[in-house]
C-alpha cells in the first residue's frame, strides 16, 4: 500500500475513505512545523494539506512524494515552481466553496458596514442605556456601489447576490471577464484605482501572488471614500494590515471586515485595538456541507493522483497537469 500523510485534523469518515487505498499517517494536532512536516513526509507517496507550506526543501526531503492535495482553493502555500521541477502534482478544491464563501463575504461586509460586532460588544458590556438616533450609524449597503477585486468564481457569486440589494457592481481583475458574464452580473470593469475611488464597499477575492503582495496599502486606502468599507476574504498579505489599522483608527475609511491576516493565526496587534473592524479566524468556507465537500474533493484528488479508485490517473483538480505521468525528480 502507498503511504500518505494527512497533515491536519479532518472529518474521520474522510480518513476512513483514504484508508481503503492507503496506509495513512494522520496528524491530528496543530499545524506541523516545517522540520516535522519534512520528517513525516520522508517516506510518503502523497499528502493532504490545508494551507501547510510545501517548499522546495519540503519536496527535497520527501523523495517518494508524487502528489499533494490541498484542502483549499487557494494554493499559495505550494511553491509551484518547485512542484514542477520535482514533477510533483498539486491539486486544490475549487468550486465547492464558491457560494458558502460568497455568503461569508457578504456577512462580513454587512457586519462591517452596519457595525454589528461593535454594537454587540457594546450591548454585552452592559452599555446599552437608551435608544439614540445616532447610535452606531453606518453606511447603507443596499443601493450602494460594490467594488469587487478579483472576479473569479467567488467574485462572481458575490456579484450575483448584489442584484438583490439593488447595488451597482464594479470590478477589477487581471483581465476583463467575458462580455456575457459582465452583462449577466451587470458588472462594469474598472482599474484598481478607479474602483477604490468609486466603490462604497470593496471586497477582495483575488488569489495571493508575489505581485499582489500589499496590493492594498496606505496609498490605495487613501483613494477610498471615508464612508467606505473594505472586506478581505482572500488571503493575508494582499492587504498591508498595519496600514489598514492606521486608516481605521484615523477613520480614513469607515470600517473593515477581515477573515484573513498577514502571518495568521497571528493578527497584527494594532487591528485588535481598533473598534471599526470585524475580525474572524479564516472561516469563510466553514459551513458543515462545504468543509465536507472540500475534504472529500481533496481526498478524491489524492486517490486519483496516486493511481487509485474509480478516477485513477484523472484527478479532478490538477494545478500542474503537465507533470502527470512524469517520473519524480
Ligand atoms: C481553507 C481557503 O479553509 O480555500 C481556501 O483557499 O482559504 C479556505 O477555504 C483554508 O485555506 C485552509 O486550507
Amino acid at each position: 500500500m502507498q503511504k500518505i500523510l494527512v497533515a491536519r485534523p479532518i472529518f474521520p469518515d474522510v480518513i476512513d475513505r483514504l484508508k481503503q487505498y492507503f496506509d495513512v499517517d494522520w496528524h491530528t494536532g496543530d499545524a506541523l512545523p516545517a522540520d516535522e512536516l519534512a520528517r513525516r513526509l520522508a517516506d510518503k507517496d502523497g499528502a493532504l494539506t490545508a494551507g501547510d507550506p510545501i517548499t522546495a526543501a519540503t519536496l527535497a526531503a520527501a523523495p517518494r512524494l508524487r502528489a499533494v492535495a490541498n484542502m483549499a482553493v487557494g494554493y499559495n502555500n505550494f511553491d509551484m515552481a518547485a512542484f514542477n521541477a520535482a514533477n510533483v502534482l498539486g491539486t486544490n478544491t475549487p468550486d465547492v466553496l464558491n457560494e458558502t464563501t460568497a455568503d461569508f463575504g457578504w456577512a462580513l461586509m454587512m457586519a462591517a458596514a452596519r457595525r454589528i460586532a461593535e454594537a454587540e460588544h457594546f450591548l454585552r458590556a452592559g452599555k446599552w442605556g437608551k435608544w439614540s438616533y445616532d447610535m452606531f450609524l453606518g453606511p447603507d449597503v443596499y443601493g450602494s456601489t460594490l467594488g469587487i477585486v478579483g472576479m473569479g468564481r467567488i467574485g462572481q457569486a458575490i456579484a450575483r447576490r448584489a442584484q438583490g440589494f439593488n447595488m451597482r457592481v464594479i470590478y477589477h481583475n487581471r483581465s476583463r471577464v467575458a462580455p456575457a458574464i459582465e452583462a449577466e452580473l451587470n458588472a462594469e470593469y474598472r482599474t484598481k484605482e478607479a474602483l477604490l475611488r468609486e466603490a462604497d464597499h470593496v471586497v477582495l477575492v483575488l488569489p495571493y501572488t508575489a505581485e499582489n503582495h500589499h496590493t492594498i496599502g496606505a496609498a490605495e486606502l487613501a483613494l477610498m471614500k471615508r464612508s467606505a468599507t473594505l472586506t478581505n476574504i482572500a488571503r493575508g498579505g494582499i492587504v498591508d494590515d498595519a496600514a489598514l489599522a492606521g486608516a481605521l483608527r484615523e477613520r480614513r475609511i469607515a470600517a473593515a471586515g477581515l477573515d484573513v491576516f498577514e502571518g495568521e493565526p497571528k493578527v497584527h496587534p494594532a487591528l485588535l485595538t481598533v473598534p471599526n473592524v470585524v475580525l474572524t479566524p479564516h472561516i469563510a468556507s466553514a459551513s458543515e456541507a462545504t468543509r465536507r465537500a472540500m475534504a472529500n474533493l481533496a481526498a478524491d484528488n489524492l486517490i486519483a493522483a496516486l493511481g487509485e479508485g474509480p478516477r485513477a490517473g484523472r484527478p479532478p483538480n490538477p494545478i500542474n497537469p503537465d507533470v502527470m505521468g512524469k517520473a519524480r525528480s
